[in-house]
């Protein structure tokens, strides 16, 4: 099994150390002058964690093609293999999110006790009623050409819920706590569906899961304006999404997936309104410049990743609330490993600048109506470098310094070849 080795990471540290240290106590007696705490901010990164799609470890494609990169996990095992290797670099991404049945264990115990011994544990599980597939759909009883639970016949419906069901049972054998529901549902002509009809199907749909669920679970639903529906989605915006969390009961939230949301939408707005009425459930991280693009977390807006953690830090009183949060992305060109630690990085990164914000003078400068004062306030934690924190706390948990670096010398891309092939192909789209 290819793994990252401690050791390496320690041998790769030292060689930086002098020059890390010496950015981190530069940066630490900035702040302190500034009135910020650096070890409040170290240790607030160190406990900021963020869950890893099983979707995205191997290349993504387009409906253009795709280019596989070699080494990609074959199997649900090598997926948390994968994620093991995540996780010993950032010291961030200690969970996996399955997708059913691209993820279709036959043992979910030994699913389970193979990521118990790497550490790895599972966060929400995800149904899949936007493909034919045949553990989905009933081995081929029915389809979802036109809906799953939108559908206007109710023997799809009752699939489509059974298959939500059976994949409750398998995340709660595997010790799950949450099912995310994104529904490719809606309509591609104008006339071809009722609106309401749709959505009251869907809303009842959901209320009928939401019930089967154990009072510790979470039912997140997942918004999205287009794409395939081209005219229309059932849930197709965050008003949409709270509809049908209100409809299916109190212990259903709101997924925010960057990439759901037409241009120009002021995400983190939605983020400050969801949180209020306590139905922001958690995230799908990712970036975009014109829709569902699926690029690197932070490299397209990373000034909207900064205020959507402020938003965040409002909502807990200073802390983040304990959410979903969750990388989804799509890998065409770089190794997906090494965007997954970009993207779990520039998390870390924009919410290292929003804590070390002046939240005490921003407040005071919004009521004394100072827009200037306030942007001023904002900036300076906006253009902070923090990375020397950032990298600080990983360091402190056993991670890298540096992470792409790190995991260039630790040739893992190398030794999944070596070991799965250059050949292997992951499942997902
Ligand atoms: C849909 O575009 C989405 O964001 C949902 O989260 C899916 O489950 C995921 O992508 C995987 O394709
Ligand atoms: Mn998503």
């Amino acid at each position: 099994m290819p793994r990252i080795d401690p050791e390496l990471i320690d041998r790769e540290n030292d060689r930086r150390a002098a020059d890390h240290h010496r950015r981190v106590d530069h940066l630490a007696a900035t702040l302190e002058r500034g009135r910020s705490d650096p070890e409040h901010v170290i240790s607030a990164i160190a406990a900021f964690d963020v869950a890893i799609p099983s979707w995205a470890l191997g290349t993504g494609g387009t409906r253009f093609g795709r280019f596989p990169i070699g080494g990609e996990p074959r199997t649900t095992e090598e997926k948390i293999d994968d994620t093991a290797a995540l996780h010993a670099l950032t010291a961030a991404n200690p969970r996996i999110s399955l997708h059913v049945p691209w993820d279709d264990p036959d043992d979910p115990a030994g699913l389970r006790e193979h990521a118990e011994a790497r550490g790895i544990g599972f966060d929400a599980v995800n149904s899949n009623t936007f493909q034919d597939l045949p553990r989905s759909t009933g081995d081929g009883a029915v389809s979802y050409k036109f809906g799953s639970m939108a559908h206007s016949d109710p023997a799809v419906r009752e699939v489509a819920l059974a298959h939500n069901l059976e994949v409750l049972q398998l995340g709660i054998a595997l010790g799950s706590t949450a099912l995310t529901v994104w529904l490719a549902d809606g309509t591609n002509h104008p006339g071809q569906a009722s609106f309401r009809a749709q959505f009251e199907r869907v809303a009842a749909c959901l209320a009928e899961l939401h019930a089967a669920m154990p009072d510790d679970w979470t039912l997140l639903v997942e918004h999205k304006p287009y794409e395939p529906a081209f005219y229309a989605s059932v849930n197709t915006d965050w008003g949409s999404s709270l509809l049908l969390a209100q409809h299916a009961g109190p212990r259903a939230r709101c997924i925010v997936d960057l990439g759901h949301h037409l241009p120009n939408t002021n995400i983190e707005q939605v983020v400050s309104r969801l949180a209020m009425v306590e139905r922001l459930g958690g995230f799908h991280f990712n970036d975009s410049k014109y829709g569902d693009d699926d690029l690197t977390t932070g490299s397209i807006k990373p000034f909207q990743l900064f205020l959507i953690m402020m938003e965040l830090l409002e909502a807990g009183g200073g802390r983040l609330p304990d959410l979903a949060y969750m990388i989804d992305q799509s890998h065409n060109l770089k190794d997906p490993l090494e965007d997954l630690l970009q993207s779990t990085e520039a998390l870390q990164i924009a919410l290292a600048q929003a804590l070390v914000v002046d939240r005490e003078a921003l407040v005071d400068a919004q009521d004394a109506n100072d827009p200037a004062l306030a942007g001023e306030i904002l900036m300076a934690g906006y253009r902070t470098d923090v990375r020397p924190l950032v990298a600080e706390a990983r360091r402190r948990h056993g991670g890298a310094i540096e992470l792409v670096a790190t995991y260039r010398a630790a040739e893992y891309r190398n030794l999944a070849i070596a070991e799965r092939g250059a050949d292997a192909r992951s499942t997902g789209l």
